[in-house]
């Protein structure tokens, strides 16, 4: 071990993981800018990180096509019992799924350093922040936590001897047998792979994976997973969401938080540059809200991650421009192309595609080929204080008041672009009946339908029935100080496949509409679904979209939705007595208005 650690418990856990997964060698992080250099150099000198001529800092990673992303069904909350894991998770009873995990991690390091990396989620040392220590003997893990979580031997110093943090086991399972060759991306096969929360130990294992929110421990396994139970226990949330902040022409701040499900525009509406003129959007955090309730009553949201691990394709000038900005240096791309002068390209990224390039996979790639050349799933990880628009207050550790919730969806049809809550129980009505289209962000089948209330079915810690209590308690306690609640979808199609609303930049139009809400100043017509803007509330200034398309897009099929009835009914049947009462009022009052 490089240094000597004082706090108890850590090297306690420390000496107990390496006799289990017997490394080679034991290296504590401290995260300078000197030890992230090294291990990219270590990265680069054994081929696994390939340098970008035209992005200073920047390198490429090709995962292996097993690996690629998130891995639901191989993800566990282990509680005591089934039901406090609830219908939404997967679960293996703690003490069955600790023995086959330990024969597992038994020898898993062999030939490889074990890496400790201390890390704060939120700001070092703020009342909010918490700290984790994640454990890896993956150098691409240690790489990427230092962009997208805080690590640093300060966080070490905070933890004294005493101090308390949450362990984060995590192994790609791929031991290295004396003069075995390593692989470029070492990992276990699919059946092998165990992504587990045992969140009354606060306590994180994750066996088998390198990919991101797998193997990065401090993203949906901290700060979403362990957080939510974390959260519901202790009265704040944990939320999947983006907070901006939009500022109107006369100088007014709205702080807005979103909740759509993996790769369904979070990251893109963070960093949105409005189209409507004299308005302002800064991001705050473009994936995790963490919030309390304020000493003025109101409802405080900060960012725990310190970087965007975004999906490149799409990306681009046109689309994001923000973004595309904050990946000009210092940025770890994964599963992009590369071309013949050394950049990254992706589908969707400006321009024309290289007449020659290599895929994701290591292949020669030409436009002619079948296969697309990155990854649906690739990704950058970029340090978020590189976004243009980063909000001055990101860090703040009493973070934003949140005026306004959104929740949303890929829907292709029957969902409208905006409906606005009636009131908090219709909000959390149409949260928790959220549905959307499956994304590559999760290792399965793409477009198919499924709810993902408040875009947490993958990331809920618990019974989600007791979720969607505990959003009515907090509620409560919010009184008329609670944020108002919409929902949105700019991915309604039209028959012949295309996307009716242009999205990024005019998604502008549709927030402005939200704030005015808020302040009194535009009007809403009342539907069976909730409130819609009415003719002329929705400013289309400038907008190309198509009288006929802008219609189809704020149209309420009362028979569609009557339709979709009996999946929500079934969707809420899962949940038996844990259903809050509340919503079984809201669906009956929805069934009511559709008549
Ligand atoms: P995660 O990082 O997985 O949580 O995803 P995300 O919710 O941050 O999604 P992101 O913003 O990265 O967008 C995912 C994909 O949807 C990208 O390919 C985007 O180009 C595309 N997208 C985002 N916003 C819009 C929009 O307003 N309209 C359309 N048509 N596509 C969008
Ligand atoms: C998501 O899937 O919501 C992501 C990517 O943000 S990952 O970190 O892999 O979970
Ligand atoms: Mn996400």
């Amino acid at each position: 071990m490089n240094i000597e650690v004082k706090n108890k418990m850590l090297d306690a856990w420390i000496r107990e993981v390496a006799e289990m997964c017997t490394p080679d060698e034991i290296y504590v992080c401290n995260g300078s800018r000197k030890e992230y250099d090294q291990m990219i150099q270590q990265l680069l000198d054994s081929g696994i990180a390939i340098p970008l001529k035209k992005r200073p800092n920047s390198y490429l990673f090709r995962s292996d096509p097993s690996d690629v992303a998130r891995v639901e069904d191989n993800t566990y909350i282990s509680t005591p019992s089934r039901t406090e894991a609830g219908p939404t998770n997967n679960w293996i009873a703690p003490d069955k799924l600790k023995k086959t995990m330990k024969d597992l991690y038994e020898g898993c390091m062999k030939g490889r350093t074990m890496y400790v990396i201390p890390f704060s989620m939120g700001p070092i040392g703020s009342p909010i922040s918490k700290i984790g220590v994640e454990i890896s003997d993956s150098p691409y893990v240690v790489v990427n936590m230092h962009i997208m979580t805080r690590v640093s031997d300060r966080v070490l110093e905070l933890l004294g001897t005493n101090g308390e943090f949450i362990p984060c086991l995590h192994s790609i399972g791929a031991p290295l047998e004396e003069g075995q060759e390593d692989s470029k991306w070492p990992c276990a096969p699919i059946e092998k792979k165990y992504i587990s929360h045992f969140p009354e130990e606060n306590l994180i294992w994750s066996y088998g994976s390198g990919y991101g929110g797998n193997a990065l421990l401090g993203k949906k396994c901290l700060a979403l997973r362990i957080a939510s139970a974390m959260a519901k226990r202790e009265g704040w949330m944990a939320e999947h969401m983006l907070i901006l902040r939009l500022t109107n022409p006369e100088g007014k701040q709205f702080h807005i938080a979103a909740a759509f499900p993996s790769a369904c525009g979070k990251t893109n509406l963070a960093m949105m540059q409005p189209s409507v003129p004299g308005w302002k959007c800064e991001c705050v955090g473009d994936d995790i809200a963490w919030m309390k309730i304020g000493p003025d009553g109101r409802l405080y949201a900060i960012n725990p991650e310190n970087g965007f691990f975004g999906v490149a394709p799409g990306t681009s000038y046109d689309t994001n421009p923000m973004a595309m900005d904050t990946l000009k240096e210092n940025v770890i791309f994964t599963n992009c192309a590369l071309t013949d002068e050394g950049d990254v390209w992706w589908e969707g990224i400006d321009g024309d595609p290289p007449k020659h390039a290599i895929d994701w996979k290591g292949n020669d790639w030409t436009p002619d080929s079948t296969d697309v050349a990155a990854h649906a799933n690739a990704r950058f990880t970029a340090p978020a204080a590189q976004c243009p628009v980063i909000c001055e207050d990101w860090e703040k550790p009493e973070g934003v008041p949140i005026d306004i919730f959104i929740f949303g969806g890929r829907r292709s049809s029957v969902v409208p672009l905006v409906t606005e809550a009636y009131n908090w129980d219709h909000g959390v009505f149409l949260g928790s009946t959220a549905a959307s289209e499956t994304t590559a962000a999760n290792i399965g089948a793409v477009g198919n339908l499924r709810r993902d209330p408040f875009a947490m079915k993958p990331f809920c810690g618990y019974n989600m029935g007791d979720y969607f209590q505990h959003w009515m308690e907090m509620g409560d306690k919010l009184g008329d100080k609670a944020p108002r609640c919409f929902y949105v979808n700019w991915f309604r199609k039209s028959e012949d496949g295309k996307f009716l609303w242009p999205g990024f930049s005019d998604n502008s139009r549709v927030l402005k509409w939200m704030c005015e809400r808020v302040d009194g100043k535009a009007g809403a017509e009342e539907t069976p679904i909730g409130l819609l803007p009415k003719d002329g509330d929705l400013d289309t200034q400038g907008l190309d979209t198509s009288a006929d398309d802008l219609k189809e897009l704020l149209k309420v099929d009362a028979e569609a939705w009557k339709a979709e009835i009996p999946d929500i009914e079934n969707h809420f049947t899962t949940f038996g007595d844990r259903l809050p009462d509340r919503l079984k009022k809201q669906l009956e009052e929805f069934r009511h208005r559709l008549g």
